[in-house]
């Protein structure tokens, strides 16, 4: 059998420690991407199953109907009581750069639906400063152009995600270079712009409480 890959052994222990803070019988946000996917897993196996989930891309709901649990509408809902979800980096305040893998703007909307959101990262997640990452950017197809203009004013270097069309059936500019010194502003600022859906920069609305993977377990931080 193969040895585990270490990253992976983090993003499972942080699911499974996820998977323990769920309220049984409640209905629960469900995020996406390969750590979410091991949430879903660890979701699955609890003796104390969930009511229902939202779930935040197509790709996540398939996985959850697969392992039998029903997955909701947002609309068909009051509010969640609790979100679970992976980042792309995440700081000491909280504040992320989400949607790497194309699904910010349903994840946003999750996020601002839930009474607390639990981020779920290997370490190699957690930054000092926001940046690195490239930050997406979903926007409508027409405004692709204009809105990368207003990115370039911006001290941004967008690049478009080729062949990709996000679940709402828009596109991303993954944007290199910005100054996130001062996110709560920038995510402001990249709203502003007609025809931008939204920005996977997370900081109006932070993590509640994170879940780091490291080599000695895991950690957690609010
Ligand atoms: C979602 O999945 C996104 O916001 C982020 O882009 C990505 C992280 O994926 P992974 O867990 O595969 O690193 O949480």
């Amino acid at each position: 059998m193969s040895t585990p890959n270490p990253q992976d052994e983090q993003k499972r222990a942080v699911a499974e420690a996820a998977a323990q803070r769920v309220e049984a019988g409640s209905i629960i946000g469900v995020g996406s991407g390969s750590t979410v996917n091991y949430f879903i897993d660890a979701l699955a196996k609890s003796a104390d199953p969930i009511r229902a989930a939202v779930a935040a891309s197509e790709a996540s709901a398939e996985r959850l109907r697969q392992h039998g649990i029903l997955v909701e509408d947002a609309n068909a809902v009051d509010g969640l009581a609790l979100y679970v979800d992976g980042a792309d980096e995440i700081n000491r305040h909280c504040q992320m750069i989400k949607g790497g893998g194309g699904a910010l703007t349903r994840e946003k909307i999750i996020a601002a639906m839930s009474r607390e959101f639990v981020c779920i990262v290997d370490e190699s997640k957690s930054v000092t400063a926001l940046g690195d990452f490239p930050l997406p950017v979903e926007v409508i197809p027409m405004a692709r152009s204009y809105v990368a203009r207003e990115i370039v004013k911006l001290g941004g270097r967008p690049e478009l995600r080729r062949e990709f069309t996000t679940d709402n059936g828009n596109v991303i500019l993954d944007v290199h270079d910005l100054n996130l010194g001062e996110p709560i502003a920038m995510e402001r600022q990249l709203n502003d712009l007609a025809g931008v859906v939204c920005n996977g920069l997370f900081a109006l609305r932070p993590a509640d409480v994170l879940l780091i993977g490291t080599a000695d377990g895991v950690k957690t931080a609010h």
